[in-house]
């Protein structure tokens, strides 16, 4: 029986959530807008999944100056397809690297001819300028299957992104591990069935993850067997 890991994006593949705050206070200022999200509400804000829906969320829970009355739909859009394209230049001008462990786990799970995944609630186009910017010429041929942003009606925590990931992968979840590292990225894979790694990112290290596998500071720290003993 074949058998995949499927990672999460932000935060799990790379620390990307600073630039992706950076890029929304960028597409804030395009649009002439006071808005400027800090570090401490960029957190908070975390806990929607999503940037349109962030936006969204930030709009109705504080009526900052500048939203529009109707058409909030269209405002968010243009919004975030803004910060869409001031993240791919920010990733593409900038310094990210992949996670310790990451790359070396990746090469393994090759060696072993694991099957690779991507489930991930961000914008698709995001995934391409991560990878470009930090797996060179490999990039997305990388993994078998991508699930992505608005591919799924329902983003993390609920399973859907997950679920999908297993249908196109043709796996059952016993079959795969999902290494994330938030709560809302370790609910929507636990809801799929799937036992989960959690290495916890700069914005997620003070949450709760008692429903994870194991829960370690980053791949580089886990042993490749542990991560295999959770294959059923
Ligand atoms: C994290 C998210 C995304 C990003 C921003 O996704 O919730 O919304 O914060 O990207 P992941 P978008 O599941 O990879 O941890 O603005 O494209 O949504
Ligand atoms: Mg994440």
């Amino acid at each position: 029986m074949d058998r995949a890991i499927i990672f999460d994006v932000d935060g799990t593949l790379a620390e990307t959530e600073e630039t992706h705050r950076r890029a929304f206070n960028q597409a804030f200022r395009e649009a002439g807008l006071s808005w400027a999200w800090e570090r401490h509400q960029y957190q908070d804000l975390l806990a929607v999944t999503g940037g349109k829906e962030r936006i969204r969320h930030f709009v109705e829970a504080f009526d900052p100056v500048g939203a529009p009355d109707e058409n909030l739909d269209g405002f968010v859009r243009a919004l975030h397809a803004a910060k869409t394209t001031a993240y791919a230049r920010m990733v593409a001008d900038g310094d990210l690297q992949l996670r310790p462990g990451v790359r070396s786990t990746i090469a393994t799970a090759q060696r072993k001819r694991y099957r690779l995944a991507l489930a991930t609630t961000t914008t698709p186009a995001n995934i391409d300028a991560l990878l470009d910017a930090t797996c060179s010429d490999a990039g997305r041929d990388l993994f078998d299957v991508v699930c992505a942003g608005d591919s799924v009606p329902n983003k993390k925590p609920a399973p859907d992104v997950y679920l999908r990931a297993l249908d196109e992968l043709g796996l059952p979840s016993t079959s795969c591990v999902a290494i994330e590292d938030s709560r809302n990225g370790l609910l929507s894979a636990v809801a799929a069935g799937i036992r989960t790694i959690v290495t916890p990112g700069m914005y997620t290290r003070h949450e709760a993850f008692e429903e994870a596998a194991i829960v370690v500071d980053d791949l580089a720290a886990l042993d490749f067997a542990e991560l295999e003993s959770l294959f059923r």
